[in-house]
């Protein structure tokens, strides 16, 4: 047994309540087995044994009223997983489905990721089992200023900076960040993703999404294709699906399905125009479900089938897929229904929504495959730039973020490239990303000595 298949058997064992964590585990450890070989330090600096610890767990009550002024108790958590190449950065999620497992896979995957993206950010996550759905913004509100009066007492602008994911999006973000302020007394960049008005930057909200399409377009580009005139399966309605919908139509793509968690649409003539808007319209203001646009549309709903359960039933053909709802949204069968299905290449935009077992049916297939961790670093890599500009007290134009995140994301691709081409896994994206990520945080842990 090597000894990377010795720690991810000793999370197995200590961790055996996480499963989404030991997947990540194991989908990262696995590709590193070639830097075993050609990094005997790491290996007897026991960092793999290292970097699979988190820095830190801090979890915690959170208590607020609800319209009715009844008391609610819910769970808190931040998980400063490894900082040793910059101040914790990561997002949180609010969704009733948040444990520490699903904290710990996130954290996990967010130090290889923010490696990638050329910024100095080590790795966390953090979030609650709170469920915003059906809320008022006021209980909203008080539960978010409940959840800050702890959570400010572990982060900072030097320490560790939040952001959004699941559930968190600008009116969290904008409670959250009046509470620190007005807790701490001091206007600083603790929290990404703010409004324009108090720090933001601009191309925040639409970085995952952008930064996805350009990652994919870099794949394409391999073959000598782009996304004009090619057909794309979104999932999610979400943030990140929201921006990559807008962006795969301007590069001349079209965009068939759309989901939520009650259901997916098909819509063949794609979701553009005046569609996109009331997209935007639906998700961000109203709050309502993705059943309502085929309604107003009248295209056909499948009520309780995620998109990937739709392109196996109904045999629809695509170019492209790129998840953007959650994790573990794409199985086995899923996988092959999209080899069926003619698709060249999938981009993880959401995290880790492949299960080991489809990304296994991809390569087998020949299918393009951009990880999470590559693929949607748009979104945490703008965050550092706010981040950048909060310190410079700057406010950069649309057009000079935008430019940034295009080379950053051609940086992620290429560093993938030769990272994959040097450890003997040519055009392996996975294993590029993950080697590339792990290196610049093994060389600084082997740095500090033992810590
Ligand atoms: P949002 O909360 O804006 O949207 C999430 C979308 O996914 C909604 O359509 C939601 O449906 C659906 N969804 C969420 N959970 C489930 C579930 N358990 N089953 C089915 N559908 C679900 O989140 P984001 O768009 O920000 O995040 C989407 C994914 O992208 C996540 O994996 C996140 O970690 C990842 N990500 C986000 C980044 C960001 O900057 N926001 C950056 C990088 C990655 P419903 O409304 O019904 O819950
Ligand atoms: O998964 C992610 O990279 C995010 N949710 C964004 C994190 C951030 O700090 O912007």
């Amino acid at each position: 047994m090597s000894m990377i298949d010795d720690v991810i058997a000793k999370v197995k064992e200590k961790d055996k309540d996480q499963p989404e964590f030991i997947q990540a585990v194991e989908e990262v450890l696995t590709t590193l087995k070639p830097t075993e070989e050609k990094h005997p330090e790491f290996v007897k600096a026991k960092i793999y044994e290292r970097i699979v610890e988190p820095d830190r767990v801090v979890m915690f009550r959170v208590v607020w009223h609800d319209d009715k002024g009844e008391i609610h108790v819910n769970r808190g958590y931040r998980v400063q997983f490894n900082g040793a190449i910059g101040p914790y950065k990561g997002g949180l999620r609010f969704h009733p489905s948040v444990y520490l497992g699903i904290i710990k896979f996130l954290g996990f995957e967010q130090i290889f990721k923010n490696a990638l993206t050329t910024l100095p950010m080590g790795g966390a996550k953090g979030g609650s089992d709170f469920d915003p759905k059906g809320k008022s913004d006021a209980e909203v509100m008080r539960f978010c200023h409940a959840f800050m009066q702890e959570l400010y007492r572990h982060i900072g602008p030097d320490t560790d900076v939040p952001a959004g994911d699941i559930g968190v999006g600008g009116r969290e973000i904008g409670f959250l960040y009046g509470m620190y302020k007005k807790i701490v007394n001091e206007h600083t960049g603790v929290l990404t993703g703010k409004g324009l008005e108090y720090g933001g930057s601009l191309i925040r909200p639409e970085a995952t999404g952008y930064g996805l399409v350009y990652y994919a377009s870099e794949m394409l580009a391999s073959k000598g294709q782009d996304f004009s005139g090619k057909t794309v399966l979104v999932s999610g309605a979400g943030n990140v699906a929201q921006y990559t919908v807008e962006k795969i139509n301007q590069l001349g793509g079209k965009v068939i399905t759309l989901s939520d968690s009650n259901g997916t649409i098909v819509d063949m003539d794609g979701v553009k125009g005046e569609k996109w808007e009331f997209l935007m319209w639906l998700k961000n203001e109203k709050r309502g479900r993705i059943k309502e646009y085929a309604e107003k549309f009248n295209v056909p709903y499948y009520e309780g089938k995620s998109v990937w359960d739709v392109v196996r039933d109904e045999g629809l053909k695509a170019d492209v897929a790129l998840p953007c709802a959650t994790q573990n949204e794409i199985h086995k069968d899923h996988a092959e229904a999209l080899v069926k299905a003619g698709v060249i290449a999938v981009a993880e935009g959401a995290n880790m929504p492949s299960t080991l077992e489809a990304i296994r049916v991809f390569q087998e297939n020949g299918i393009m495959f951009g990880p999470a961790k590559a693929a949607n670093a748009g979104g945490v890599a703008v965050s550092g730039l706010e981040m950048t500009q909060n310190s410079i007290r700057l406010q950069w134009t649309r057009e000079e973020v935008d430019n940034k995140l295009r080379e950053i994301m051609k940086k992620i691709y290429q560093q993938s490239i030769e990272a994959a081409e040097a450890y003997g896994r040519p055009g392996d994206l996975l294993a590029g990303a993950n080697i590339a990520g792990f290196l610049k945080v093994a060389k600084a842990m082997l740095a500090y000595g033992v810590l």
